[in-house]
């Protein structure tokens, strides 16, 4: 649904803080202790599964094909991220 591809360009948005287009591990650690406690651990096997050619940034389509996959996790982390 279109509506679901705009939810997850805004949620990319705002864990990617810099900017440049993907977000580091450093900006998804960031993102999810703002949303609750995270662990090093809980970061870096979310990081690895996001993270699908391993080249240690999830870009927009990694993102994308995550959140199709894990849609009730990332809404969650959307309304937990707007509030
Ligand atoms: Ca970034
Ligand atoms: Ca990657």
């Amino acid at each position: 649904m279109a509506d679901d591809a705009a939810t997850w360009e805004a949620l990319f948005k705002r864990f990617d803080a810099d900017g440049d287009g993907r977000i580091s591990a450093s900006e998804l650690g960031d993102a999810l202790k703002t949303l609750g406690s995270a662990t090093a651990d809980e970061i870096k096997s979310m990081m690895e599964k996001i993270d699908s050619d391993g080249d240690g940034y999830i870009s927009k389509e990694e993102f994308t094909n995550f959140a199709r996959a894990n849609k009730e996790l990332v809404l969650k982390l959307h309304q937990a991220s707007a509030s």
